[in-house]
């Protein structure tokens, strides 16, 4: 969390790559994560909607094989939590008021955080509509914000800050039909001073670079790594030369 406080003061931008395990087959690990080094990205996230318990922790085994990247956890559920990463987003569903999804997982996964090294990172994780039905909503049962009412969505976000959040997701959903349009994002992060994450539905360079000038310190992208790796070329890290 630090690091990622860090960045925001020097106003670098963060690129989480987001690993589904339960969509991502291990054996692709090495070639991935060879293209995920080479590109801009800075974190490796790892979690989904519905994933078979202990394929987890197989992949981030894998991963950290194959990359110096912190690994943090974006669980979609108690089973996939594993002390081999390196963080978890402690995330409580704001956006919807289902008991379960604000504090009833979390009282579950206590025992295994307990006995973790993991680094726990408290975040306001905030659904919004994107189109169609995704699986966050399917799996959690909550209806996500409206994207029109943006008031509702900063009032949100500046709740989770004001409970002691660290970190606010905005989510439009995997795969989404549509990302966050930049008013969300800049209206978001105008109410915040905590670092703002922005993900879902985010497939091109032009859409990443919108999101930051709007505001978001990290984003996550997913869906587009998985049905083109050729993505990470145009998302090369970019070289720093020394001059003569
Ligand atoms: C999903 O925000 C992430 O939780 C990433 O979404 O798969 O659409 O990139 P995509």
């Amino acid at each position: 969390y630090q690091n990622i406080l860090k960045s925001v003061l020097e106003k670098k931008k963060l690129l989480a790559v987001l690993i589904d395990p339960d969509k991502f087959p291990v054996e692709n690990a090495a070639s991935f994560l060879q293209k995920v080094n080479t590109s801009q990205a800075t974190h490796v996230f790892v979690g989904g909607s519905t994933v078979d318990d202990f394929v987890t922790e197989i992949l981030v085994l894998e991963i950290k094989k194959y990359t110096q990247l912190p690994v943090v956890l974006f669980p979609g559920d108690v089973t996939q939590i594993t002390n081999k990463a390196d963080a978890i987003l402690f995330l409580s569903l704001i956006s919807g008021r289902n008991p379960e999804y604000l504090i009833g997982k979390h009282i579950k996964a206590v025992s295994k955080l307990q006995r973790s090294t993991l680094e726990v990172v408290p975040t306001g994780y905030l659904l919004i509509e994107s189109g169609k039905v995704t699986a966050v909503e399917r799996v959690t049962g909550e209806k996500p914000l409206s994207r029109s009412n943006i008031q509702e969505v900063a009032d949100t976000a500046y709740a989770g800050q004001l409970l002691g959040m660290k970190l606010i997701y905005l989510e439009a959903g995997s795969g989404a039909q549509s990302a966050l349009t930049r008013t969300m994002i800049s209206e978001v992060k105008k109410t915040l001073n905590i670092p703002l994450i922005v993900g879902g539905g985010i497939r091109s360079k032009q859409q990443l670079d919108e999101a930051y000038k709007a505001g978001a310190d990290l984003v996550v992208i997913g869906t587009a790594f998985e049905e083109h790796t050729t993505f990470f070329e145009e998302l090369k890290r970019e070289k720093h030369y020394e001059s003569p």
